[in-house]
């Protein structure tokens, strides 16, 4: 068994998550933080057999969408002491998948 750990973008989550409903897969949404950016994400936990994963990966590459993000980088002061920003552009998404092997599952 896998466990199939996914982040995607939250305006995708909707989606994602029914496409894997829809599929007959259980799945866990967790709401996250990317490290980078700083902004809101979403984490799906899907347990699933060996044989599934490759199925499961298809459906987040489907429905999970890049996406360019502008993230605000300080690149200096003016003479009077304010900030001075400028944004560079990311390109985020649409999925990143681990798939960990699971030793034990059992639900009690
Ligand atoms: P963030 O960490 O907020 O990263 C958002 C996007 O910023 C990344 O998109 C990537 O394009 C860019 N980025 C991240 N770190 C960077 C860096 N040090 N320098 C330049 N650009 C950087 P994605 O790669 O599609 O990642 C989307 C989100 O997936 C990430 O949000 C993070 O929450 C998660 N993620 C990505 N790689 C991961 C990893 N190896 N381990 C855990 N989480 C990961």
């Amino acid at each position: 068994m896998k466990l199939i750990i996914a982040t995607v973008q939250d305006q995708d989550a909707d989606f994602v998550v029914s496409r894997l409903m829809e599929a007959k897969y259980r799945v866990t949404r967790i709401g996250s933080t990317g490290g980078f950016l700083q902004q809101g994400n979403t984490t799906l936990l899907t347990g699933v057999e060996d044989r599934q994963v490759e199925h499961v990966v298809e459906l987040l590459q489907q429905s999970s969408q890049r996406r360019m993000r502008y993230m605000p980088m300080a690149t200096g002061t003016t003479p009077n002491g304010m900030t001075l920003y400028n944004y560079i552009e990311v390109e985020v998404g649409g999925a990143t998948i681990f798939a960990l092997d699971v030793d034990h599952f059992e639900q009690v």
